[in-house]
This record gives C-alpha cells, sequence and structure tokens, in this order.
C-alpha cells in the first residue's frame, strides 16, 4: 500500500487574454466540472464565474492570463480556475467585492458573483503590479472547505511557449511510512507530517514530462519518509529518462521543522514574517549523477510558509515585495509570484505548502 497522496500537480490549460477568452474559459469550464460530475446547477455556477473573471481580464487587464484545472485533495475533486494579470490592480478591493457598487468599471467587475458562487475564493491585488484571484468548485458537499491534513498546498505549473506538456511537476504526500499511516490520511489528527516534491524534467517537451511521470510515480511509491532516501529511490526510477533537477523537503508544521534535499536548479525557501530562508540545492542530475546528498533543517513556526520552483523563475524575489501575499492561500502566492518572477523561455513550475491556521 502507497502513503496516501494529498495532492498532485494536474494538468492546467492556460488562456491568454484574446477575444475569444470568454468563451473559450466558459467552454472549458464546463467540460471540467462535467468531468468531476457537478451537478448542473453547479456546472452553471462554474460557467458564470469563469465567464466574469474571463470578462474581467478582457476589459481592464495588462497581460493575463487564465489557469484552468481539476484540482483534488485526496479522493475530492474541484474545477478550479486562476485568473492573474499584470495591470492596475483593484484599488479598493471591500467595494470591489461587494459587487456592483463602487468597482464599476475596473478591475473589480463581478468578484463578488464570484465569491458568492465559488465553495473557495481568494484574492490577492498589488496596486499597479497585478492580481490573482482564484475560485474553487468542489464536486461532494462534504468535500467543500475541508483542508487535506491541516495543509494548505497549491502549486502551478505552465509549458514554456509551444510545448503543451510541461517537465516541472510537483506532489505532495503524507510522510508516514506506508502501512502506518491512519486511515484517514492523518486528517484526525491536525497537520502531520508532508512530504512535498519539486520536479524539473531536463529540457521540455514530452520527454521532460515523461521524466516528470515517472519522477511522480517513484515518489508516491517509495517507501521512505526521509528526503534523501526518497531522492534515492526517484534517481533509481529515473535511470533511462532524461533525467531532473528535483528537490524533496519533509514538513512537519506541528513539529516546526522543515528537512530539505534538492539536486540541481531546484530552490526551497522557508518564509516567515516577511523573511526568505533560503534552502540549498547541491549540484547534479537525479537519474543520471547523483552527487554527495545533504539535508538542510529549518525551523518552520506555525505561520511559516515552504516555497519551492524550479529554474523557470527568477530566484531573486523578496517577500517584503508582497505585502500581505503569505497569508492568502497558497494557489495565490504561487499565482503571484510566478506573475513577477516567471519567465517565458522555460518550463514553470511553483509549490507553496503550509499550516492551515486553526
Ligand atoms: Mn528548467
Amino acid at each position: 500500500m502507497s502513503a496516501p497522496v494529498l495532492t498532485e500537480a494536474e494538468h492546467i490549460t492556460w488562456l491568454r487574454v484574446d477575444v475569444g477568452l470568454a468563451m473559450s474559459a466558459r467552454r472549458e469550464a464546463a467540460r471540467l466540472a462535467k468531468r468531476i460530475g457537478l451537478g448542473a446547477d453547479r456546472v452553471s455556477a462554474v460557467e458564470i464565474a469563469v465567464t466574469e473573471a474571463a470578462t474581467n481580464l478582457q476589459k481592464h487587464a495588462v497581460d493575463g492570463a487564465l489557469a484552468l484545472r481539476v484540482t483534488r485533495s485526496g479522493a475530492h475533486a474541484a474545477v478550479e480556475f486562476v485568473a492573474t494579470d499584470t495591470g492596475p490592480g483593484i484599488p479598493h478591493l471591500p467595494s470591489a467585492l461587494a459587487d456592483g457598487t463602487s468597482s464599476t468599471g475596473t478591475l473589480g467587475v463581478g468578484l463578488g458573483a464570484i465569491a458568492r458562487l465559488a465553495d473557495v475564493f481568494d484574492i490577492h491585488t498589488l496596486p499597479g503590479r497585478g492580481t490573482t484571484v482564484m475560485a474553487q468548485f468542489w464536486a461532494g458537499a462534504e468535500a467543500r472547505r475541508e483542508e487535506p491534513a491541516g495543509i494548505d498546498a497549491g502549486g502551478l505549473t505552465r509549458p514554456i511557449g509551444g510545448e503543451e506538456l510541461c517537465g516541472d511537476t510537483w506532489a505532495l504526500r503524507s510522510a508516514h511510512a506506508p502501512g502506518t499511516a491512519p486511515a484517514d490520511g492523518g486528517a484526525a489528527s491536525g497537520a502531520g507530517p508532508v512530504l512535498a516534491m519539486m520536479c524539473d524534467g531536463l529540457g521540455h517537451g514530452p520527454q521532460a514530462a515523461r521524466a516528470g511521470e515517472v519522477a511522480r510515480e517513484a515518489f508516491r511509491g517509495t517507501r521512505h519518509t526521509r528526503p534523501q532516501q526518497v531522492l534515492q529511490d526517484l534517481h533509481r526510477a529515473l535511470k533511462g529518462t532524461r533525467g531532473a533537477a528535483i528537490a524533496v523537503a519533509r514538513l512537519d508544521f506541528a513539529a516546526g521543522s522543515v528537512e530539505f534535499s534538492g539536486v540541481g536548479n531546484v530552490s526551497g525557501f522557508l518564509v516567515e514574517d516577511g523573511r526568505r530562508n533560503s534552502l540549498l540545492s547541491v549540484p547534479g542530475i537525479v537519474g543520471h549523477h547523483m552527487p554527495h546528498l545533504r539535508t538542510f533543517t529549518a525551523a518552520a513556526g506555525p505561520g511559516s510558509a515552504f516555497v519551492t520552483h524550479s529554474d523557470g523563475l527568477s530566484d531573486r524575489w523578496s517577500p517584503e515585495s508582497f505585502p500581505g501575499l503569505f497569508v492568502r492561500r497558497s494557489t495565490v502566492v504561487s499565482a503571484q509570484i510566478l506573475r513577477e518572477a516567471g519567465g517565458r523561455r522555460d518550463d514553470i513550475g511553483i509549490l507553496v505548502v503550509k499550516a492551515t491556521r486553526a
């Protein structure tokens, strides 16, 4: 039996702003909603909400994009969209969320409707820099607003221009050894330790994506719960593939500790109180050349966030330049960092994990 996988990167459809955005976003959202078994009324809710978000981007955003995917938490599934733009920002968020009042004619139109329709909604806006809006629609009422084992994890991947498949991927699972995990995956006992992986398959395109898929399969199946041992399993599994840069972290927010081991250009950070602690990787290629592994440990207080990303993002971002961001949902944190630190000449992968606040 494998340790329970809490959540993994899913295929994302990225839609750029053009005249057809609202229509294509609506169509894709409906397709995903039907696929996870949402009822007709919830399919309509997803369609209305994503149309509002897309129309907003079309009218007001500079360099906007809409990401659509199925997101999973254990056995539960949701349709999720993330609308992100570089633009004016929303100067007065509360009135924008109050819908149809003073927000008329600004980027905030329709936000109140999206917030009411969605099971989970979050937003972060930086005046003069940009905004990220996130909305989730869960299948099954009991899954709504439920957190996997006290953890809020959210990541984003985006392939380099011209490619359909992404070589960057991530996964999160319980750090209990197989066979010893509680039947509920740890949900009853609060935030149990978790293992997080960020993988950058070498190059890009189908072969890089294949390396990522092999890494995820091995990550699901490993019996180990410590980063270095997990990396050794990934190394064995990735022989015969292109290889990858991979970081694995063991995050125990309840105990206040993080262990991090990385090979190749994958960044790891612990963010707390506006400060960023770098966790270092060593040079090498998982699947080809394993260096002598090292594990870095850091204290992770209950309000801290673990951030890991591939070299498709610049590592020069700083938490102080994102006021108010790190208390938002992890997917929103990922999207705002991606928006400002992500380049266009490589696959991109970013994952943020933190404990949910009691
Ligand atoms: Mn890369």
